[in-house]
């Protein structure tokens, strides 16, 4: 019997050990840095996943709207961008959550009677069954191939699967969680995994008011909150660990001069924490660096495109200039 799941390539068995090896690893070296450090890519298990939704849900959290707006109200602008000439293509999205911003321009796509194939990219199986189970329903027709992993092992299926020329959406301002640097190496890394003349749609939250973003992020309910402090919880459910949630506290900063967003989570109180035999000390105080998200200005968008290999051809902002889906063509 078909079942949904026959249509997601599922990362083997050996695999998914080597990624809770490879997380285990993680949290132990950056529990053992200075300062102390976690990955943003952790946040999100099952329980992280239902939080994320719940934060994309807050008034405060005007991210998701923003971009919404840009998907309903400039679908053809974006069709019409990446349709090219027509000929065929794979349309990629990376860390594709539940596409509700991207099914906007699916829709709009079959409707056109365009030739591609939609190939969504999640570290969660959880989140692509759902997806995949709703984009069945809601749009008959569309050809769909779930992709489950990291997006360059992913990325790199997926230009086996089919020789089509690539259309990569890399939405929602993800590329806000990486260090400068690390936003660099990945743009390179992009580069090198597309043709001359492929696209990239980048989301980028952009520079603005900062206590409109510092409050997107220090929502008064204390969901941001809860979506910090789950990465313990994650680590003590996985790992073996004994971390006593209720003595972190989290802790919000924006600063306007760098345009770095930064979570932490505060030690309450001298304490020890053990992760499978490693007994790691905090001192009251000591805080534990989460997570960035990045807010960029056009200038910054267009040294990053320039730096690697890529030219903008145009930008796709909301209504209230907040934030901008840039298209880039690989040269
Ligand atoms: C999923 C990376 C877009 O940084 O805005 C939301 C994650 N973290 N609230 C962001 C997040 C805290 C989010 N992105």
């Amino acid at each position: 019997m078909m079942t949904q799941a026959d249509k997601t390539l599922h990362i083997s068995a050996m695999e998914q050990g080597s990624i809770k090896d490879q997380f285990k690893t993680d949290v132990k070296k950056g529990l053992g840095d200075t300062p102390k450090k976690l990955q943003s890519k952790y946040f999100y298990d099952a329980i992280g996943d239902g939080l994320f939704q719940q934060i994309m849900a807050m008034p405060e959290y005007y991210l998701t709207r923003c971009e919404l707006d840009i998907f309903k109200n400039r679908t053809v602008d974006l069709a019409t961008l990446i349709t090219n000439a027509g000929t065929a293509f794979d349309l990629i999205e990376l860390g594709a959550g539940d596409a509700t911003k991207s099914s906007y321009l699916l829709k709009h796509l079959i409707r056109q009677n365009i030739e591609f194939a939609y190939m969504p990219i999640d570290i969660s199986g959880n989140i692509l069954n759902v997806l995949n189970e709703k984009l069945k329903a809601d749009i008959p027709g569309l050809p769909i191939t779930c992709l489950e992993g990291d997006y360059f092992t992913m990325l790199k299926k997926a230009t086996k699967i089919s020789g089509r020329r690539k259309v990569v959406l890399f939405l929602g301002g993800n590329i806000g969680n990486m260090e400068q640097e690390e936003a660099l190496a990945f743009c390179l890394e992009l580069r090198e995994h597309v043709n001359p003349g492929d696209i990239v749609v980048m989301g980028f939250d952009l520079k603005k008011n900062p206590q409109t973003i510092l409050d997107a992020y220090n929502d008064k309910a204390g969901i941001t909150a809860a979506f910090n402090l789950n990465m313990l919880a994650r680590i003590n459910r996985e790992l073996k660990a004994n971390f006593n949630i209720d003595s972190f506290k989290h802790y919000q900063n924006y600063d306007p001069l760098t345009g770095a967003c930064r979570s932490f989570l505060i030690s309450c109180d001298d304490q020890k924490v053990s992760i499978d035999e490693k007994i790691i000390s905090f001192a009251k105080d000591e805080f534990i660096y989460m997570e960035v998200s990045q807010k960029f200005s056009q200038e910054d968008i267009q040294v990053l495109a320039n730096a690697t290999g890529f030219e903008i051809t145009c930008s796709v902002t909301d209504s209230k200039g907040w934030f901008t889906d840039s298209l880039w063509v690989a040269h």
